[in-house]
């Protein structure tokens, strides 16, 4: 909830009308405006149409014509409600032009029964002014305000900028139109997986492909968002004229296509391609003759190799180069203190200082390509609320799963509007209701099991099931009251997943839910399966313990399966749900009542509950955290999507809690040759052997082991560079088959 802190700090002004609150209208605009008045009026109905004032050109701008298409409301000739609106410097609002505020895309917005007035600084201030005015009145109701209004971030928005499939264009059809009506002003178009983008960078779009972007960059006009295109070059630039030419060329296609934003990006890359001078030079090339000579296009950003703090090499100084060589009016991405990471004012000095501009952050939530077992629907909350006259803009790298990214993208979207004003929870909630008004609680209940990431190669992590913490614990102490509340919270977990299955308001949002709804239903029937057994009874009726055992057993049989199911992503690994804190708990509780059980009657029911006897040791600092995932006979680590530093001499164990016999095994490390660089062993018997691995064709990135590995039994098996020096690898995928 708002507290009256932060009304007051937002600058809104209280009034007491009886049961509704004053800012009941107001309230409902996202993101919350800077400074708000509201005169103690009781709320009117909202007017059927309206009789637009402006000047004769200015109706012709977007901002009109977008309200004209997309506003409920209708205008009238005859109307009695008189909307006057402008640009300062338009005739109409003459009498209103130095209430407009100063910055870039304000606006002034005055409302009262018998008409509005709304003012921008520029086009897209008017633009917002009219998107508070609609949202205002969304629910029918008229209340008297007058609204002064800014961004504190001047570039927001998104960056789609994940691996994995890229967004449809429906998708960021209707993505294009949420940033306008929550007033972000930037999309920066770069998903890893586009060949045009990255792998086949120099090749111009076919036709079809040509004709989507350009209705994209249309449609980004008409809601106030700026369409940048990236290009991806790093991984096989020669830093010849060539490269160069095919770059502007590039550019020059996109340009004639109607692009007029562009970006370039050097991230996870190695090699030739990540050199500062060299990078700062093509770029500085770009900007002077192309940025610089087509009047009409947005400043050049560009994401560097070293784009996070960790990474960052100080000594060699790859930032302060670019920093120094790269002409100022190019933006600089930054991801913060790691890859995925929340930003605050400490790390933002630190890299303002060595780029000598301000940082453009580029943040990777609610992006889950590097967990995709897992699906983000939690709050956007974390970052420092100090730090907007740091930055230059704010762009978040959302999920695969467009529709859904939506839920965070809300409070993005306001906390980069109104930094100090920013509540994360509040927004959570409104932005719940955005995404899905006809089945908010369901999703909310949804939601609450899907916040966290899991355990990850990033270390990040966010807060699930802080609300269930002391039922969990009680519980496990047996305490009945609690084991209720949780049966419960069980329940109303599977309601949730069946009424979100049934819902048909927003099908994309749904399908994109599906396979996590599907596994929410198992566990929410493991739940009502594990408490009934702690309640249940010696006796013959049914169910007896012996039947609810054989339930929980078969929905963790259920559980794996739809992970192992066609529902699932190909590329994603599993379906989780609700592993913060309530499926622990059930696990815990199963395997507590069943030992109980078996002490008591002497029976030897598998206890199990979740079983990963491979665990994984490396002085490989970026594989360090990644997760071992043991199904049926495969054992995977989780890929990696960067580049890996992988240092001489650097071994990466794996080990098991006893021997296993391995069948087959092989790695990708995403270069062909690489296999001469590394070497693998396996432990059995309290010593190590060598067994040899190789590429099967020159081409080949995929390392194979020899023959003698087959069925050879180990406890561990090792990985290590021995290259002589230190080793960049992609990490794709690390796989051995069991027997
Ligand atoms: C990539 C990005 C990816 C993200 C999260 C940047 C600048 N680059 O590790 O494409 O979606 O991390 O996995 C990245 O963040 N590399």
């Amino acid at each position: 909830m708002m507290t009256i802190n932060h009304l007051l700090k937002a600058g809104l002004v209280l009034a007491t009308l009886g049961c509704v609150p004053a800012s009941a209208q107001i309230s409902l605009v996202n993101p919350v405006p800077q400074q708000v008045s509201t005169p103690s009026q009781p709320l009117t109905a909202a007017p059927q149409a309206w009789r637009l004032k402006a000047d004769a050109a200015r109706l012709q701008s977007f901002a009109v014509k977008n309200l004209q298409q997309h506003c409920a409301i209708t205008c009238e000739a005859a109307a009695p409600f008189t909307l006057t609106l402008g640009v300062k410097g338009d005739k109409a609002v003459k009498k209103y032009a130095a209430k407009a505020p100063k910055h870039a895309e304000g606006y002034y917005l005055q409302l009262s029964q018998q008409g509005a007035v709304v003012v921008g600084s520029d086009e897209v201030g008017l633009f917002y002014g009219l998107q508070t005015l609609q949202q205002s009145l969304a629910e029918g109701k008229l209340q008297e305000a007058t609204v002064t209004d800014w961004p504190d971030v001047p570039f927001r928005g998104t960056v789609e900028g994940f691996y994995g499939t890229p967004w449809s264009h429906k998708a960021r059809l209707s993505q294009i139109e949420f940033y306008g009506r929550n007033k972000m002003n930037v999309y920066i178009y770069g998903p890893k997986d586009d060949p045009y983008h990255r792998d086949h960078w120099r090749v111009p779009y076919p036709e079809d492909e040509a004709k989507r972007i350009q209705e994209l960059n249309e449609h980004a006009k008409q809601w106030g968002v700026k369409f940048y295109w990236a290009i991806h070059p790093g991984v096989d630039i020669k830093w010849n004229d060539a490269d160069r030419d095919a770059l502007l060329a590039k550019f020059e296609k996109m340009y004639a296509l109607g692009i007029r934003a562009f970006a370039v990006f050097f991230d996870d890359i190695w090699g030739e391609g990540t050199k500062a001078d060299k990078q700062a030079a093509l770029l500085n090339y770009v900007d002077n003759h192309f940025i610089a000579t087509h009047k009409d296009v947005a400043p050049l950003i560009m994401c560097p190799t070293e784009y996070n703090r960790a990474w960052a090499n100080d000594e060699k100084g790859y930032l302060r180069t670019l920093g120094e060589q790269m002409n100022q009016g190019i933006e600089i991405m930054w991801t913060g203190n790691t890859v995925v990471h929340c930003i605050d004012k400490e790390s933002m000095e630190w890299i303002n200082q060595r780029i000598r501009r301000k940082a453009y952050i580029w943040w990777n939530f609610p992006v889950s390509d590097f967990v995709r077992d897992h699906i983000l629907l939690g709050p956007a909350y974390g970052n420092g609320l100090d730090i907007a006259a740091d930055m230059s803009g704010f762009v978040s790298n959302p999920m695969e799963h467009a529709e859904a990214s939506k839920i965070s993208l809300y409070g993005i979207a306001d906390y980069t509007w109104n930094m100090e004003a920013y509540e994360p929870i509040r927004d959570w909630e409104k932005g719940l209701a955005a995404v899905l008004p006809a089945a908010t609680p369901a999703l909310r209940t949804f939601a609450l099991y899907n916040k966290d990431l899991g355990p990850n190669g990033h270390g990040f992590r966010r807060e699930e099931g802080d609300e269930l913490k002391t039922v969990a614990q009680q519980a496990l102490q047996g305490q009945e009251a609690a084991l209720n509340e949780l049966a419960k919270r069980c329940r109303d977990l599977g309601t949730a997943a069946d009424v979100l299955l049934a819902d048909q308001t927003n099908p994309e949002l749904l399908r994109e839910l599906r396979p996590w709804l599907l596994q929410a239903k198992n566990v929410a029937d493991f739940g009502a399966a594990v408490t009934a057994m702690t309640a249940c009874k010696d006796g013959k009726a049914f169910p007896t313990f012996t039947d609810l055992y054989t339930q929980a057993r078969s929905i963790q049989q259920q559980m794996y399966e739809l992970e192992n199911s066609t529902v699932r992503h190909a590329l994603q690994p599993g379906i989780k749900v609700a592993t913060g804190v309530m499926l622990p708990t059930l696990h815990a509780l199963f395997k507590q009542t069943v030992e109980k059980y078996n002490t008591a009657h002497g029976t030897d029911l598998v206890t199990a509950a979740e079983y990963n006897p491979y665990k994984l040791t490396t002085d490989v600092p970026q594989l360090r955290l990644l997760p071992v995932t043991a199904r049926g006979n495969d054992v995977n680590i989780s890929p990696a999507l960067e580049v890996i530093q992988w240092p001489k001499d650097g071994s990466l164990t794996l080990e098991a809690d006893r021997d296993f016999t391995i069948v087959g095994m092989d790695f990708n490390f995403g270069v062909p040759g690489a296999a001469k660089d590394f070497k693998l062993e396996l432990y059995s018997n309290g010593q190590w052997r060598e067994v040899s691995i190789m590429h099967y064709a020159d081409n080949d990135p995929v390392i194979h082991t020899g023959g003698e590995i087959s069925a050879s039994p180990a406890s561990r098996l090792r990985v290590t560079n021995i290259s002589g020096s230190d080793r960049q690898v992609y990490f794709k995928h690390f796989k051995f088959v069991k027997q």
